[in-house]
């Protein structure tokens, strides 16, 4: 902090600085704000005269960071039921009087509270925020907030775009990383408290014990910061690596052996968190091979964790050629029956949306479909649709989009948020899940950027009602720059982010026109001249259904019919496409070339538009950057710019294979002031 006034009123406020009880986190805790302290104030873990552990005797601290348990001040002050209030992990930063001093407070029932309560004032300090007079409650609104990490046992990450998997293996279990400390820091200070280590395309072999006792490793590193280990399970492992004859749910053997398994995992890791399972899903095993249900499948596991309290969170990405089922449509089918038959701790894991991580989808219409069960958030973090760690696109307006989405489940008001965080049914478990975008690159996500998507993720993880805009304002500020001017510019750069990818990729509702398999870069011919191995929904003409008289995929009566899969009045409104919102037009409806919008543009013709705007709006964003060069550390800066103009590139790329490919259907020309695209 430059300004002299400014530190000088924080160091007035808060040093010097106290931190009481013994446990590791109060160690992490004091090496958090002497390294945070020391570098932003210049102030030292100060002596505090005769203020000793949990004595009343003249403090001095005029910070003190304490439990009420480990703390005879914090016990002695008049919180009223605020404790109470915060739960389990939630914090109270206050500012009071202690024997007529002011003293500002930091304190909660856990340790792991006090630690989010540290980070939230460490994060006052670095926005520039007063801290004279503080009275913050907080807590989070879901109980599991967990990263998935798609990380493979060879270090290989799945849809990672930032370097290989921060675990090493090979060197685990002796040797302890520093890149974990730092890992786990950084994900206590957003509230992260759950990572799921290994790709849901999981490899049996996590389950043996040679890594079960590196996985021990990491959960021993990772308990003072809060964060539980979970396991991704592949649904064979009794029979893959128990020596079993079968995998069946049903088969006693087969429930023993997971019993075992739980038994041993929990006597090296007793607060491990639990499971997460990709079932009977683009290959994997589950229990419908052997004609059993998810839920079945899923309280067979549960039965298993649940005498040590663990949790399994079964996802609802279900992708199988066998269900002969349009693809949007398969997760509602196959889990709204079971509502209802899961055990108490199966938490069922839905994708944002109803494909799969696309830069626009409705939202599954599955979180208006199950309230007797908990359904936990999916989101990706990774960019696997949206550029990977080249593009620029900040992800908070289209998880903000989903999470306010209304589901109309039980009326007006019923958000995808309300489901998620459990008050719309009153679910006492609750939980939100990101796949990892973090690697080992010295940046951890490859752009930089990509941080603030795993930053936002947390904070919606904590409270899914807060304001993007906020978040990415309080990220600018503690990342890039603390000039007002700056952050305003990076600011609106960052919100219009999203919907610009949107617009040079798959403006008004098209989706999964990418790259075969890679999923980066434009190729909306795909499937023009499918292969005999190729299934229809690997192509991209079956999602954009282009021909001669126009483009969409209907999805209406007429059609496959997923609108039936919504609450009135969004059924009646996905039905026409005159009240479908522009934004999703093409993924509900077939619309002739001709088709006139609200603005009296065809459909071509707005089509055009918004791919032309897309590919401006990153030349634009590009030369906003360069003018706040002497702003941004030289390094991030030229980082940045150089992944600019890569986006800038491969934006008009987007802009011009999809302008000319479609251009080949409808037969009409570019309309007025459009230049002819430049590629071929
Ligand atoms: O988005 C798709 C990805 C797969 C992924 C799958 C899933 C882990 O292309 O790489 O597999 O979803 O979510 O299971």
């Amino acid at each position: 902090i430059t300004n002299t006034r400014e530190r000088e009123g924080y160091i007035k406020a808060l040093s010097p600085w106290q931190v009481e009880g013994e446990a590791a986190t109060a160690d992490f805790i004091r090496q958090e704000l002497t390294a945070a302290l020391g570098a932003m104030l210049g102030v030292e873990a100060g002596p505090v005269g005769d203020y000793t552990h949990n004595s009343l005797a003249h403090p001095v601290a005029r910070l003190l960071v304490a439990t009420p348990e480990e703390s005879a001040v914090i016990r002695s002050l008049a919180l009223g039921d605020a404790l109470t209030r915060v739960g389990q992990e939630g914090y109270l930063i206050k500012t009071t009087r202690y024997r007529d001093k002011p003293i500002t407070i930091v304190t909660a029932n856990t340790h792991a509270g006090l630690l989010y309560g540290t980070f939230k004032l460490l994060q006052l300090l670095q926005t520039g925020q007063a801290v004279s007079n503080l009275a913050i409650e907080s807590a989070p609104a879901t109980k599991l907030r967990v990263l998935n990490h798609w990380d493979n046992l060879d270090r290989y990450v799945e849809r990672g775009y930032a370097g290989e998997s921060i675990w090493n293996w090979h060197k685990l279990p002796h040797y302890k990383s520093q890149r974990y400390y730092d890992y786990a820091r950084a994900n206590a200070s957003i509230g992260i408290n759950g990572v799921v280590l290994n790709n849901v395309n999981a490899d049996p072999l996590i389950l043996t014990p040679q890594y079960l006792v590196k996985v021990k490793a990491l959960a021993d590193i990772f308990r003072p910061y809060g964060i539980k280990v979970y396991l991704s399970v592949k649904f064979s492992s009794p029979n893959l690596i128990g020596g079993l004859p079968t995998s069946d749910p049903l088969d006693k053997n087969v429930q023993a052996w997971w019993q075992a398994k739980a038994n041993e995992i929990y006597s090296l890791i007793p607060d491990f968190g639990g499971f997460l399972v990709k079932a009977n899903s683009e290959g994997q095993p589950g229990p419908g091979d052997f004609g059993r249900s998810h839920a079945q499948g899923a309280n067979m596991l549960a039965d298993a964790l649940a005498p040590h309290g663990g949790n399994v969170m079964w996802r609802a990405f279900v992708y199988n050629v066998e269900a002969n089922v349009e693809r949007s449509k398969q997760a509602y089918n196959e889990f709204k029956p079971l509502d209802g038959t899961f055990r108490q701790n199966v938490l069922v894991q839905v994708k944002n949306g109803p494909i799969d991580f696309q830069p626009r989808e409705p939202f599954s219409p599955l979180f208006g479909a199950m309230p007797k069960t908990p359904l936990m958030m999916e989101f990706q973090i990774t960019q696997e649709y949206l550029g990977f760690s080249t593009h620029l696109v900040y992800l908070g307006p289209l998880y903000e989009e989903v999470l306010k989405a209304d589901t109309y489940a039980k009326g007006a008001g019923s958000t995808v948020a309300k489901v998620v965080d459990g008050s719309l049914y009153g679910h006492g478990i609750t939980g939100m899940a990101g796949v990892a975008n973090i690697g080992s690159d010295r940046n951890w996500t490859g752009h930089i950027f990509g941080q603030a998507n795993w930053y936002v993720f947390g904070q919606l993880a904590w409270n899914p009602e807060v304001s993007t805009k906020q978040i990415a304002d309080d990220w600018i500020r503690m990342t890039l720059t603390r000039d007002d001017k700056a952050v305003n510019t990076i600011r609106a750069m960052m919100m219009a982010s999203r919907e610009t990818a949107v617009n040079y990729m798959t403006p008004l509702g098209l989706h999964h026109i990418m790259g075969w398999g890679h999923h980066y870069g434009p190729a909306p011919w795909i499937g023009e001249q499918k292969p005999d191995w190729m299934r229809e929904d690997w192509t991209s003409v079956y999602y954009h259904s282009a021909n001669a008289t126009g483009l969409g995929k209907d999805r209406t009566a007429s059609g496959s019919n997923v609108i039936a899969q919504y609450h009135a009045p969004l059924r009646q409104a996905y039905s026409d496409p005159k009240t479908t919102p522009t934004e999703l037009l093409l993924w509900f409806h077939h619309l002739p070339w001709h088709y006139e919008l609200a603005n009296g543009n065809s459909l071509w013709h707005e089509l055009v538009a918004r791919y032309y705007l897309g590919a401006q709006a990153v030349a634009e964003m590009a030369k906003t950057w360069d003018g706040l060069e002497a702003n941004i550390p030289p390094q991030l800066f030229k980082q940045v710019q150089m992944a600019l103009a890569i986006q800038t590139q491969e934006a008009a790329w987007w802009r011009d294979a999809c302008v000319l490919y479609f251009q080949s259907y409808s037969k009409q020309s570019l309309p007025e002031g459009f230049a002819k695209p430049k590629h071929s």
